[in-house]
């Protein structure tokens, strides 16, 4: 079991579950979490929240890095994160991040795809491409770019430094940052207020807001710089410096080549 899942009075609960892994997005806890989403939307869940185990220092450490490909591009429209990630985006309830401990790579991603972040004192969120020489996808570049002022987005992909909690709350990577032992309860009864609303509406609206926020027309010239810009990195020597660093636990040393 590599996520556990409840579903109690309309509120569906997704807690990640695998700390040995530190809740990184294999492909196996993807399937675990989508057929989790599917039961909750036969159940007519009105309000989604995803948690890590509560003594969880790490929420989650992104994508699998074992299970990246090598040398072709790692975030195809198929990879289980970015299936992960469409599927929060399009489940129709609000999908609700509960934050505690620190949140790297397509974990930050996860919990920018949920309709709302809420955060105690020891959560981070750190986007990490430049730690492995990854090339990240368009999709993603645009959730940030939708959520975060361009500069921030910026520092967050060039440094890949965690943003802790207060710049976090600040930026508005937080709807909320509540004290660690109110968490739990500032966020059900969140979770409990949208559950109490008319949920076609809710439910319509957070359809609506996708639709336009993702109405991004990209002509093909743009489309065919961004694919040369992508294949320049995950097809470099770099790239597979960053897997090979991660996997000897040793620093990358990057060439630029
Ligand atoms: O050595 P064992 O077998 O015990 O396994 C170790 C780690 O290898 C494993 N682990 C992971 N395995 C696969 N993918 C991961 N992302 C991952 N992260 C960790 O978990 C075991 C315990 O890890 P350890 O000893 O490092 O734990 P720690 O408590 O000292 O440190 C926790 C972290 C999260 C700070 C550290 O594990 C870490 O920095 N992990 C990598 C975080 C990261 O860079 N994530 C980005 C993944 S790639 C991604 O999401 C995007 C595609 S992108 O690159 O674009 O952001």
């Amino acid at each position: 079991m590599l996520i556990l899942s409840q579903l109690v009075d309309c509120i569906g609960t997704i807690t990640l579950n695998q700390p040995a892994k530190r809740n990184a997005l294999s492909r196996a806890l993807v399937e675990e979490f989508l057929a989790a989403l599917a039961d909750f939307q036969k159940g007519a869940a009105r309000a989604v929240i995803v948690r890590a185990a509560a003594d969880a220092k790490v929420w989650s450490a992104g994508h699998d890095i074992s299970e990246l490909p090598r040398g072709q591009d790692p975030l195809l429209y198929s990879d289980p994160l970015e299936r992960m990630l469409r599927a929060v985006k399009t489940f129709p309830a609000p999908v609700i991040a509960m934050v505690h401990g620190s949140v790297w790579g397509g974990g930050t991603d996860l919990a920018l795809s949920c309709d709302l972040i809420i955060g105690d004192e020891s959560s981070s969120f750190a986007i990490t491409p430049a730690n492995l020489g990854l090339a990240y996808n368009t999709t993603g570049l645009l959730q940030f770019m939708r959520r975060l002022p361009l500069n921030i987005v910026k520092e967050m992909f060039f440094t890949a430094a965690p943003v802790k909690a207060d710049d976090a709350a600040k930026w508005g990577i937080l709807n909320h940052l509540a004290p660690a032992p109110d968490l739990e309860r500032f966020t059900y009864d969140l979770a409990r207020s949208i559950a109490s609303k008319a949920p076609l509406t809710v439910s319509a609206v957070k359809e609506q807001l996708r639709i336009l926020i993702e109405a991004d027309p990209i002509t093909p010239d743009v489309f065919e710089r961004i694919q040369e810009l992508r294949q320049r990195v995950y097809q470099s020597a770099d790239y597979q410096e960053g897997i090979r660093a991660f996997t000897e636990k040793r620093k990358p040393v990057f060439t630029g080549q």
